[in-house]
């Protein structure tokens, strides 16, 4: 209740270009000048510049530097995803706090951090998360589907992940099976966790990670060769937490498409975004021997079809492309 008054004060500060008077806000928030103030007080604490004069009243400079709830809601034009926000300055990471409360949360809820310690790639691989930088991030999803078809949603967070950086100016692409590279260097890395029975996703999280406003000694130096962010790139300022509520709009969009046509308008999408099909490549796998041959299409599940140096054509359902830096 309180949250949500805060929040009602918040959008009337940030749509007003003058000073609000406490009195107009305490008539039209229903509470108190004295409680208008309180709340006030709280939201510079989370970081917001809000001047205060004498007679004319309040007036919003700045929002935080920091990522918080309150700007992520703000923006907010979901109906569910990212309408819960469970916030920590600091966490191990946001997957495994997703995973061990997710009984506790409706769909769509987020697990959101300024800082990661034990941030987490695939196969107990580290995922770097500085304060301030990036744009950490877990969804959790209940979705009425066939656990056989989890590995597709990975696939479907990065096309719109890709979308949503397209509607920037930003020409991310979409390296197999969910690596967004700029210039051959990533920019965000998705990790899909799932519980599941034999029929039926108990729940899915969805974790990504966005370099936003990282500069190259920002990153540690194992990651440097392989890494950017979006302001490196574009050289635009961004609003990670404005760009956070765009990606889970279009998450949820691709989301609903996806429950009520399936995988195949997405994996269209997911094509025309992609810079691994057209290309030789290779595909490293655990436990196997590489394989090397060229990328012809995605098939319908979402594996990569390869086409080997004798004509065989393959379908491969897991593995990574190293990036070029690592070859
Ligand atoms: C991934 O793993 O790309 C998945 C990363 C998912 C991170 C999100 S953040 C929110 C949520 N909470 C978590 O704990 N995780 C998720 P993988 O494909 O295994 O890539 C890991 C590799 O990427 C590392 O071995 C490094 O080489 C490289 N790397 C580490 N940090 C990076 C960064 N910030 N930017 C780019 N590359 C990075």
């Amino acid at each position: 209740m309180s949250e949500s008054l805060r929040q009602t004060i918040l959008e009337l500060l940030a749509q007003s270009d003058t000073y609000l008077s406490g009195q107009e806000i305490s008539a039209k928030v229903g509470i108190s000048r004295t409680g208008v103030w309180k709340h006030i007080q709280t939201l510079r604490d989370k970081g917001y510049t809000i001047d205060s004069v004498s007679n004319q009243g309040y007036r919003l400079l700045q929002p935080p530097a920091e990522i918080v709830p309150e700007e992520v809601t703000r923006h907010l034009q979901t109906e569910v995803l990212g309408r819960t926000v469970v916030f920590a300055r600091e966490v191990d990471s946001t997957n495994t706090q997703a995973k061990l409360h997710a009984g506790e949360y409706p769909e769509g809820t987020i697990f959101l951090a300024e800082a990661q310690l034990g941030g987490r790639g695939r196969l107990g691989r580290n995922w770097s998360s500085q304060p301030g930088k990036g744009i950490w991030c877990s969804v959790l999803l209940k979705p009425q589907v066939r656990p056989t078809v989890a590995g597709q949603f990975p696939l479907l967070t990065a096309v719109a992940i890709a979308e949503t950086l397209h509607g920037i100016g930003i020409n991310a692409r979409i390296k197999w099976p969910n690596d967004l590279l700029i210039d051959g260097k990533k920019v965000c890395g998705i990790l899909t966790e799932m519980v599941a029975e034999l029929d039926r996703i108990n729940f899915l999280v969805i974790g990504f990670g966005l370099n936003v406003k990282h500069q190259t000694e920002d990153f540690p130096p194992d990651v440097r060769p392989v890494a950017a962010s979006l302001e490196m790139i574009s050289g635009q300022q961004i609003d990670r937490a404005q760009l956070l509520s765009r990606i889970l709009l279009q998450l949820e969009r691709r989301y609903r498409q996806f429950v009520d046509e399936g995988f195949e308008p997405i994996r269209e999408l997911w094509k025309t975004h992609t810079c691994t099909l057209g290309h030789e490549t290779k595909i490293s796998r655990w436990n196997q021997p590489p394989l090397y041959g060229y990328a012809l299409d995605l098939a319908p599940d979402g594996s990569l079809i390869l086409q080997l140096p004798d004509g065989e054509v393959m379908s491969v359902m897991s593995g990574e492309i190293p990036l070029a830096a690592q070859l």
